[in-house]
């Protein structure tokens, strides 16, 4: 019993040793039960995941959405775009803020794809009359009812079920944030239900995007996924 005993202090004594430090380098105090959480706080990115594509900045410190820096996307087709997560995605949580909503088509905001990242599996767009539209392979719909405003900041979140070519679902969940620092509550009912997508495929990669060619800017922060 004391060979026991000893064997368990010497063990109980190295586990203290290698991880009871508290947090390294990189990691931020913000927490929540996503998978996984990009606040942009800090230099660069919270996650090395991410591929930049165009003129992205991930250290964006004017009037950040939350926290001390957000990611902005400031011209035309710019984005992020992470590796494979390594597990699937099945609701991406972001806030977002245009900041200005001149398109000339489908601006592409958050966007889900398969894990090699070659194939969109479904995605969220802002229409050239400034309404949320979200698509799944090549079903689409587009929101009638509520304008965007470029003066205020949302919580999207966007769930994606893959199905067996025309019953895969999309959910849009929208809130306006009102100012506590992006803490909202998931709405009860989605602003946007697609059951009639066309995607099969798991999602695995998250790619962040402004993807139109004209001179609207998207602020984002606290992207979490699987939240
Ligand atoms: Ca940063
Ligand atoms: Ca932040």
């Amino acid at each position: 019993m004391i060979k026991i005993l000893i064997a368990l202090l010497l063990c109980t004594s190295s586990v203290f040793a290698s991880g009871g430090m508290g947090p390294g380098p990189g990691v931020k105090s913000y927490t929540s039960g996503a998978y996984f959480t990009e606040t942009f706080e800090g230099s660069e990115y919270d996650n090395a995941v991410w591929t930049e594509v165009g003129v992205p900045n991930g250290d964006y410190t004017t009037a950040p959405l939350c926290g001390a820096q957000s990611l902005v996307l400031p011209s035309s087709s710019s984005s992020i775009t992470s590796s494979d997560l390594g597990q699937d995605i099945v609701s991406v949580k972001a806030i977002i803020r245009p900041n200005s909503l001149t398109n000339s088509g489908d601006s592409y905001t958050v966007t889900i794809k398969d894990a090699t990242g070659a194939t969109t599996l479904t995605a969220l767009a802002i229409t050239p009359t400034d309404y949320f539209k979200i698509s799944n392979g090549t079903a689409n719909t587009t929101d009638a009812t509520t304008i965007l405003s470029a003066t205020s900041t949302y919580i999207v979140w966007l769930d994606y079920t893959p199905g067996t070519g025309s019953n895969a679902i999309t959910n849009l969940y929208v809130a306006v944030d009102s100012g506590d620092d992006c803490i909202e509550t998931k709405p009860g009912t989605p602003l946007l239900t697609l059951t009639t997508g066309t995607s099969t495929l798991a999602a695995r990669v998250l790619a962040l995007r402004q993807s139109n060619t004209m001179s609207a800017t998207f602020l984002y922060d606290n992207v979490e996924v699987n939240p």
